[in-house]
């Protein structure tokens, strides 16, 4: 299973239309969104081409393929303008390995989530700035933001692919790529 992974947008209707370039090119199984979808929230500036309704078309009609997390910027209004639900937290298993998705502000490499199973791979946005890492077994992973990355990191998205996670640049070049065990 290809998983396509994208967070923060932020209500960038320029960057959405990104998601549907990255999408057409990745061919992915699944999308999954990290959470602060629609508003740019108090720290931060507005979006480029700042629109969240047009924003929520685009990803109504990526529906079937979009498993969404909640982030500190989702208000419970999005749900009546969204044709796919939020979640808290998502765990998952694909190509073999326990994943847990969440927006990190809660739960994050500092901060490990207290649930049962082993987690293999832990993938969450919030900070905006890209990276694969590895923690006492655990691989923890952010795509960034796709529309307002922090620092000098780059507008990015993740693929989990078989077992590698590659951390990407929107026009498709690879900035890090971890193969699992
Ligand atoms: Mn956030």
């Amino acid at each position: 299973m290809k998983l396509l992974i994208i967070s923060d947008i932020h209500g960038s209707l320029y960057y959405a239309k990104k998601i549907l370039e990255i999408e057409n090119r990745e061919k992915p199984d699944k999308i999954i969104l990290l959470g602060d979808l629609y508003y740019h929230g108090p720290r931060n500036e507005l979006t480029q081409e700042y629109n969240p309704i047009e924003v929520s078309k685009i990803l109504n009609s990526l529906k079937d393929k979009l498993l969404v997390v909640k982030g500190n910027c989702d208000a419970e209004v999005d749900e009546t303008i969204s044709e796919f639900p939020f979640n808290e937290n998502i765990e998952i298993n694909a190509n073999g390995y326990n994943l847990f998705l969440t927006h990190g502000h809660k739960y994050n490499i500092e901060n490990l989530p207290p649930i049962g199973v082993k987690i293999d791979i832990m993938l969450y946005g919030h900070f905006h700035t890209g990276f694969i890492k590895e923690k006492d077994g655990i691989i923890f992973a952010n795509p960034g933001s796709i529309s307002l990355p922090k620092g000098n990191s780059k507008h990015s998205y993740l693929i989990f692919d078989d077992n590698k996670l590659i951390l990407k640049e929107i026009d498709g070049s690879i900035i890090e790529e971890n193969k699992l065990k």
